[in-house]
């Protein structure tokens, strides 16, 4: 019988995008994880540090491991196990910069461009803008599709890269095929070729960050993947999934 691992997203799957995981909601997880006896690993877009603001210490210690940077870091057991560079394409950060300068959203708040081991974070809000902000953002670019319009004008200009959509106020690039899906290798060079991975997240959509890493289960007989809208269906899903028990 093939080991099974159960791969969660973070933002908008075990917390609100940004947010800490809630008391209750980690409680719950936790006890499924030691009652159940699972072998979890977390597959963020986000960095160690923003993590470890939304996930407390015991908890990522509970996991097997904990990708971040969309796969592109490793850490296991406190350690970092590996980190990929990131080198940046010619005229990307220009490019960048004047996509912001002529962004439509004027209220911007800290960092825009934001560089990760392996990949970088854009938003034209900004990384430090309070929660207000974010969630107005997030109205505004469901009509605006702004998000969307960064995606095409990215690609437009830098066929290499592939660009998706993450939490609520940013995108995350990296060059092509260097997102989610990569942990797939990476967990059966650790696991074996024959594990089987059940993964959740909220953005398992075409053009979403959870994408690649769904598209590559779904070539793989024995694993799936699920879509959910936010903590509370990954709580239902544990709570009360076939699969899951
Ligand atoms: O995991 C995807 C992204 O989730 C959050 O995005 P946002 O700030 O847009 O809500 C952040 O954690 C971001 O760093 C991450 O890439």
């Amino acid at each position: 019988m093939p080991e099974t691992l159960y791969l969660f997203d973070i933002d908008g799957t075990l917390s609100e995008p940004r947010q800490a995981i809630t008391e209750e909601f980690a409680s719950v997880f936790l006890d499924w994880v030691s009652k159940k006896q699972k072998k979890v690993y977390l597959v963020t877009g986000s960095d160690i540090e923003k993590i470890r603001e939304q996930i407390f210490p015991s908890f990522i210690d509970r996991c097997e491991g904990l990708f971040t940077c969309s796969g592109n870091v490793f850490y296991s057991k406190g350690h970092k196990v590996y980190e990929n560079t990131l080198h940046i394409p010619e005229g990307l950060l220009e490019n960048l910069q004047l996509y912001l300068d002529q962004s439509e959203w004027r209220q911007k708040q800290g960092t825009h461009i934001e560089l990760r081991s392996g990949m970088i974070n854009f938003t034209t809000v900004g990384r430090e803008a309070s929660q207000n902000m974010r969630e107005a953002y997030t109205k505004w670019d469901r009509i605006h599709k702004e998000r969307e319009d960064i995606v095409q004008y990215l690609k437009d200009l830098h066929p290499d890269l592939e660009v998706a959509i993450g939490g609520a106020i940013s995108v995350d690039i990296y060059p092509a095929g260097s997102n989610k899906g990569q942990v797939v290798e990476k967990l059966q060079e650790k696991h074996g070729a024959d594990v089987r991975m059940i993964f959740v997240g909220d953005k398992n959509i075409p053009g979403g960050n959870d994408w690649p890493l769904a598209q590559r289960l779904e070539k793989m007989d024995n694993s799936e993947w699920y879509q959910v809208l936010g903590p509370e269906e990954t709580r239902a899903l544990i709570e009360h999934s076939e699969l899951f028990i």
